[in-house]
């Protein structure tokens, strides 16, 4: 699957671009482009083969024609034209979080940089921030910026890791000899970012397995090609590590290959005072070395004495003390959620009608759908004025009286203001279904004054869900802090849900603070912030994030039937 590799090249050339000041719309067009191809749930080599690349949205004729260029050349003229034109080191600034197109012209045109290390030099040496046009804090910003670029090259969102993993277990499937296949290591516990991805087989003739997988496409470098662990990079950037073993130590080998590391050291440390040894071949009689358990995960937990532990648990938090008394949670599954609290229409920033949205969320089987765009204050996102949220309400009303099976909820994200106030006419709240509220800027303003925002909000009669709490981004912007023990005492009071933003670039709130809603009482909503269709899917990251964070089916609000979801959220 190529989609992100072309989404990137795409939001490439929009930054390229805009060095050059080009036409915004053209701009604006790659952008739409490149969200676009990150949210499809296919293989965009095989809709471009089946000739329907037009038929994506924000994909016109000729940007159907440079992906066709891509997929068959490996390269896009345009791009590596428009490259040439800009020195090296401005697209190379423009890919630090917080730099945008102007500061990385300014800086270029003063300096003549030739690399980031060079700027972080500069900016360390304070030698940036007498330059006419830049503002006091840009230094500050831009090494914070190189720090969180650096960060984010070595570890890789699970929303794209995922993807990956399962494209190259699908493909080595069919490898001649391979037996059982499955992906491990951090990818398989759903943890939300990824360093290297691992993959094990069982087989009993290594080589020709080894071969197929440093000849898979996506392969840049092969770092190590043995018989029986092999390493590639991919063009992506990221590592996979692939080991073959015996089909006798399927179990241990996959126990010991997803870890984490922990979980397996505080095994190892059970199975050792019952007199055993524990590796990725299989569990050992300390004194006679006999084999005890091995080829299944199921079996070597139960032989020591534990009930299964799901991946997404296994990281010593907890899980193994649980399991050896039976009280692990039942986890909440994918299957179990009825509905999505969070997804935007064409009314703001989203791609789809309302319409459109009902439609798939029918098709995938839920009850029920938000739609909830932003409001009036958010005009980068075409959020809705008083009068424009009535008329889409009474678009929900009628669109329900018409459609079956499934009840669109009339919501709105609101935006949570500087000083805790609401972007919106308070009138107009009790007309509405669901609340969402968030923070959308004023990431700045420090612990204390971000949490009283969040908490005024909360005590709002009308708002229901607490959305991304944290504002996170992966890759570009940190979790700002919060005093998070206030905000779910409050939210237990006043009867507000705190959002899981299911979106692989929030994951917010994440695993631990998810777990920490659940021991304080506080009810979880799972929320996808669909803005394209394909994205509906992310609900999975959510529920991920949900299953790491201990949560079961009663701890999750989009679980309940449509009454009963009502009636809970109803302050
Ligand atoms: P990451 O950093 O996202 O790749 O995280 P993991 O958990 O995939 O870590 P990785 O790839 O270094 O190793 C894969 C698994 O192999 C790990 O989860 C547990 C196991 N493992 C690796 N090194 C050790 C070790 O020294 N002792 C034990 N008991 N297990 C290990
Ligand atoms: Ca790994």
């Amino acid at each position: 699957m190529r989609n992100f590799e072309i989404a990137a090249m795409f939001n490439e050339m929009a930054e390229l671009l805009e060095t050059k000041d080009e036409n915004p719309f053209k701009i604006r067009a790659y952008r739409k482009a490149a969200q676009s191809l990150e949210s499809l749930t296919k293989d965009i080599e095989d809709i471009a083969k089946q000739g329907t690349l037009q038929e994506i949205p924000g994909i016109g004729r000729e940007l159907a024609a440079k992906i066709e260029e891509i997929i068959s050349t490996g390269k896009l003229k345009a791009y590596e034209k428009l490259k040439k034109s800009i020195p090296a080191a401005i697209p190379d600034m423009v890919e630090i979080p917080g730099v945008g197109p102007n500061t990385a012209k300014l800086l270029y045109n003063k300096f003549k940089l030739k690399s980031v290390g060079q700027l972080e030099k500069l900016a360390k040496g304070h030698k940036i921030c007498n330059l006419p046009n830049i503002k006091e804090k840009t230094e500050e910003n831009i090494l914070r910026g190189i720090e969180l670029l650096k960060r984010s090259k070595e570890r890789m969102p699970l929303g794209e890791a995922l993807p990956i993993a399962i494209e190259m277990t699908g493909r080595l499937r069919s490898a001649p000899g391979v037996e059982r296949i499955n992906y491990a290591g951090s990818v398989r516990r759903m943890k939300e970012t990824v360093h290297d991805i691992d993959i094990l087989i069982t087989s009993s003739k290594p080589k020709p397995i080894m071969d197929a997988f440093v000849a898979l496409p996506r392969v840049r470098d092969i770092l190590a090609h043995g018989a029986t662990k092999s390493s590639v990079l991919l063009k992506e950037g990221i590592q996979v590590d692939l080991r073959i073993v015996e089909p006798e130590s399927y179990g241990a080998a996959l126990l010991y290959f997803t870890g984490s590391k922990q979980h397996n050291i505080h095994l190892r440390g059970i199975a050792n005072d019952m007199g055993y040894k524990i590796n990725e071949y299989g569990v050992f009689n300390g004194k006679t070395g006999k084999r005890a358990a091995g080829e299944e995960e199921e079996s070597i937990y139960k032989f020591l004495k534990l009930s299964y532990i799901p991946p997404e648990l296994r990281e010593d938090a907890g899980e193994i003390e649980a399991a050896a008394k039976g009280g692990l949670p039942d986890l909440v599954e994918l299957k179990d959620i009825r509905g999505d609290l969070h997804v935007h229409s064409e009314w703001s920033d989203g791609a789809h009608s309302i319409k459109e949205l009902a439609a798939a969320a029918g098709k995938r089987g839920y009850e029920y759908i938000a739609v909830t765009d932003h409001s009036e204050s958010l005009k980068v996102a075409g959020g809705l004025s008083g009068v424009e949220l009535k008329e889409k309400i009474k678009e929900i009303r009628d669109i329900n009286r018409k459609i079956k099976g499934l009840t669109v909820l009339a919501g709105i994200e609101l935006d949570i203001l500087s000083d805790g106030s609401l972007d919106i006419d308070e009138a107009l709240l009790p007309e509405l279904d669901i609340v969402v509220a968030a923070i959308h800027s004023g990431f700045k303003q420090g612990k204390e004054k971000l949490t009283r925002r969040i908490i005024s909000a909360m005590k709002n009669k009308h708002v229901n869900v607490i959305a991304h709490p944290t504002s996170r981004l992966m890759g570009s912007r940190d979790a700002y802090e919060l005093d998070f023990e206030e905000i779910f005492k409050v939210a237990r009071e006043t009867n507000t849900a705190l959002e899981i933003n299911a979106y692989p670039d929030r994951l917010d709130l994440n695993d631990i603070n998810a777990r920490r809603a659940k021991e304080t009482g506080v009810a979880v909503a799972i929320g996808s912030d669909t803005h394209v269709i394909g994205q509906l899917g992310n609900m999975a990251f959510g529920v991920a994030v949900a299953r790491r964070g201990w949560l079961e089916k009663k701890d999750v609000l989009n679980t309940l039937a449509l009454d009963k979801l009502l009636k809970k959220i109803k302050k």
